[in-house]
């Protein structure tokens, strides 16, 4: 279990948030995802370790944009 931190940006209600936490637990793996959408911090808690690429795909496929 591992915990990654990441920034998305263009989240501005909580349906933004839903949208992005769907789309992270698409990913195999992933237990569990928080999203403040105030500061764009997302906090995704994962069962293996996961690339860059496949949350950013997810992050876009939603419609947002990874920053960090
Ligand atoms: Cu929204």
């Amino acid at each position: 279990m591992s915990e990654h931190i990441y920034t998305v940006s263009g989240m501005t209600c909580g349906h933004c948030a839903d949208a992005v936490t769907r789309g992270l637990q698409a990913i195999d793996g992933v237990s569990s995802v928080e999203v403040d959408v105030a500061s764009g911090r997302v906090v995704v808690g994962s069962a293996r370790p996961l690339t860059t690429a496949e949350v950013g795909a997810a992050i876009t496929e939603a419609g947002y944009e990874l920053v960090g």
